[in-house]
């Protein structure tokens, strides 16, 4: 049986995805390592891991009837993972609202017998990979406002030199 690699995400629209990817270039002199592509930066909400290929057609079908609650995240700082050597913004508490878009898709997911994670939501957009200094700047450049009220629904293939994202399906925006 063949598998599909999925993750639901925030996607941003092409103006923020220009102002995380000039927070990109301004963490770089501090820690090294490899600029994400603007068009591939994201936030993932539920990362799914491998499925296998009925189930992601499944969930293709389905999630354009899920609907997510609108809310809205502020990027104000850099942080970095050391382990998986990346560097990340995203805001400095979860906001409920995303916590409970988060726990609320994986209940949804339950009813695809999909577990949960046991580690906590820590929201974040990668920014660099392969960091060679675990040292972001001090200071973040001014906070991002991301308004959102979708969520899409991505199949990542890998490739040599990175991942290629394929957004599969997205959800129902508030009407
Ligand atoms: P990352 O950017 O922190 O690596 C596609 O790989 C997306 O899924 C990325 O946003 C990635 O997060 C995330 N991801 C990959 N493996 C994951 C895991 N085991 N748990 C949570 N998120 C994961």
């Amino acid at each position: 049986m063949s598998t599909v690699r999925l993750f639901y995400a925030l996607w941003p629209s092409p103006a923020l995805a220009g102002s995380l990817a000039a927070w990109a270039e301004q963490a770089r002199p501090n820690c090294g390592g490899r600029a994400m592509r603007m068009e591939t930066l994201h936030l993932t909400l539920a990362f799914l891991g491998p499925v296998d290929a009925a189930l992601a057609d499944e969930l293709a079908a389905a999630t354009p009837e899920k609907r997510l609650d609108p809310g809205a995240i502020e990027l104000d700082r850099y942080g970095v993972f050391s382990r998986q050597r990346i560097l990340w913004a995203g805001p400095g508490d979860t906001p409920a609202g995303l916590q409970a878009a988060h726990d609320g898709l994986w209940q949804w997911l339950a009813g695809f017998g999909l577990g949960a994670p046991p580690h906590p939501f820590r929201p974040h957009v990668t920014l660099l990979r392969n960091i060679e200094r675990p040292e972001p700047p001090p200071d973040a450049p001014a906070p991002l406002l991301w308004p959102y009220d979708r969520m899409v629904l991505v199949a990542s293939e890998s490739l040599t030199g990175g991942s290629r994202y394929r957004i599969v399906a997205q959800s129902r925006p508030q009407s």
